[in-house]
């Protein structure tokens, strides 16, 4: 039988959040390990390898504040990086921190379970290793496992078969190829045009349709990169103070203060400028159904412009639920890609996929045959990675017997009945809304501060209270009652996934009000929590 490695903590995960949580913990002196269960850092970005991934916040954002020296010698090549790029960025973090050494990877965690009578976590391996740790910290991502799509088995399909979620390493060639791709989400969205370049036919399955908006990436030159990094500080500093964690551009101007010709105009501008612009035009877009609805129409008019095809722009035009309450996409010629002739929408409103079977999707109306297929069709978000392995805290129960009616937690980063167990941007905290960099490294520094906290009491065992959680959720739920989030059909709320209880898992206070009442905790003595 092999040995039980006794340790400070570990930490599950080296996407960034673990990443910079290994760092620090290092830097303080613990006894850990992290596991891993991709060959190498990354996380999200290791996976997710599909043509076309690409990053929908700004780089400069979506990159480390917590050192100087790194957002130095790092150059970003453009203002939103692909996914080569951002993998490389990680790798380079962690060649440079080298922080391998702190992980185990390919392994996975498959179970977690707090030992009442000692108080600690006992962590087993797919490798059979056991450890034993005081703390135990959920680096697992909200966006780390694909759902599974309800037309399933996908192994009837005998075709070509890949998920974006885990696209293989190889170079995947589509020329000549009758292609299919299911799911118009941001990942959707993304692939299309690529693939459209050289697959012989494409067919897209599109069931929701997405409100995208063009990118218009650029590169990067020397100058810009060099004033950049010059003021990295400043940078820093309007991200973390804003409630989006990042420096893209926000307004305090209601959509109905000024009139519709300057309205129609400001939209025009940020549409051209594309990027970001465009969700910072007006500020109360997500509390007015009605602003909500003429940006909306604006929108659709911009769809019916670049699709040709009439039916088809009908088509593609999203209906029924508010802008930007699914998540924003931000495209390279998406909707131009359905004026090529090689490229076929299918819509499925109407007319669900049934099934797969060895060489085609049969919907409820037609069979399409295809030599290759592409499954986009999202995550089981927030929740999935923790519910995914067998989570069990005080007195044995079971993380899906707590969650069972809807995550609940505390900051996102806590949970009554799981003494010692932090999650990295979990579900209740801004995660997702905000920029999850910033976030990443707002909740390991909080983490890391209220463990030193703890050892200087003298104490090595933290709870927080249930009326601290049900007080915290009551703030998420009724911030989110506020808000246009939770009035569509998504991932953020869960019902993309059936038989999955409703409800927005995020914090829709904004990053900044949540780091200020992470902070007042933390300068009250942190309260909310028992220690013992
Ligand atoms: P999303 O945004 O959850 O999109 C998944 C898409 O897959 C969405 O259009 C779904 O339509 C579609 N889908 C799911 N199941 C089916 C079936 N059975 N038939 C047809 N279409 C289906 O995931 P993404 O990976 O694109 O993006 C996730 C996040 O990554 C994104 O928000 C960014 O943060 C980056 P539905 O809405 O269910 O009708």
């Amino acid at each position: 039988m092999k040995s039980i490695r006794k340790l400070d903590a570990v930490v599950v995960g080296a996407g960034f959040g673990g990443m910079y949580m290994a760092y620090k913990l290092r830097e303080m002196g613990l006894d850990f390990v992290g596991f891993e269960a991709a060959d190498d850092v990354g996380g999200v970005w290791y996976w997710n390898r599909y043509p076309g991934a690409r990053c929908d916040l700004m780089s400069v954002d979506y990159s480390y504040g917590f050192s100087r020296e790194i957002e130095q010698e790092w150059t970003w090549s453009e203002q939103f990086a692909a996914q080569p790029e951002i993998l490389a960025y990680a790798k380079f973090v962690a060649d440079r921190l080298n922080l391998r050494p702190l992980f185990q990877f390919e392994t996975r965690v498959v179970s977690a379970k707090w030992d009442d009578d000692r108080s600690l976590w006992i962590v087993a391996t797919d490798k059979g290793d056991v450890f034993e740790a005081t703390y135990c910290i959920m680096a697992t991502g909200p966006l780390s496992v694909p759902k599974e799509p309800e037309f399933g088995p996908l192994s009837n399909f005998k075709g070509e078969l890949y998920r974006t979620a885990s696209w293989p390493k190889e170079n995947v060639s589509f020329e000549g190829k009758r292609v299919g791709l299911i799911g118009t989400g941001s990942t959707g969205i993304q692939v299309v045009p690529e693939v459209a370049k050289e697959a012989k036919e494409l067919y897209v399955f599109q069931r929701t349709p997405s409100f995208t908006m063009p990118m218009r990436n650029t590169k990067f030159d020397d100058e810009f990169t060099s004033e950049l990094k010059r003021h990295y500080p400043q940078i820093r500093s309007v991200a973390y103070n804003s409630p989006l964690g990042g420096v893209r551009p926000q307004s305090t101007r209601p959509y109905f203060s000024i009139p519709l010709e300057q309205r129609q105009s400001l939209m025009e501008d940020a549409w051209k400028q594309g990027g970001l612009a465009f969700l910072g035009t007006f500020s109360d877009l997500l509390i007015n159904e009605e602003a909500n609805e003429e940006v909306a129409e604006f929108v659709r008019g911009k769809i019916r412009q670049v699709v040709k095809d009439p039916e088809t722009a009908e088509k593609l035009i999203p209906r029924g639920y508010p802008i930007f309450a699914r998540r924003p996409c931000l495209d390279t010629h998406y909707y131009e890609a359905f004026n090529q002739p090689n490229v076929h929408l299918i819509d499925c409103i109407g007319n669900e996929i049934e099934r797969l079977s060895d060489n085609a999707v049969h919907t409820q109306n037609e069979t399409v045959e295809l030599d290759a297929l592409i499954i986009a069709t999202g995550f089981d978000g927030m929740t999935g990675a923790l519910l995914n392995f067998e989570v069990t805290g005080k007195g044995g129960l079971p993380l899906a017997d707590k969650w069972a009616d809807g995550a609940s937690s505390y900051l996102g980063m806590m949970m009554h009945g799981f003494p010692n167990m932090f999650l990295i941007c979990g579900p209740n905290g801004p995660a997702v809304l905000a920029n999850i960099i910033s976030l990443n490294e707002q909740n390991v520094d909080w983490i890391c501060a209220l463990i030193d906290h703890i050892s200087e009491t003298g104490q090595h065992c933290f709870e927080v209270t249930q009326e601290a959680e049900d007080q915290w959720m009551d703030e998420v739920r009724s911030l989110a009652e506020l808000t246009l989030v939770s009035k569509a059909k998504t991932w953020y709320t869960g019902a993309n996934i059936q038989g999955k209880p409703r409800g927005l898992t995020v914090y829709t206070g904004g990053f900044k009000r949540y780091r200020d009442s992470c902070d007042e905790i933390a300068a009250k003595g942190y309260e909310p929590l028992v220690l013992n």
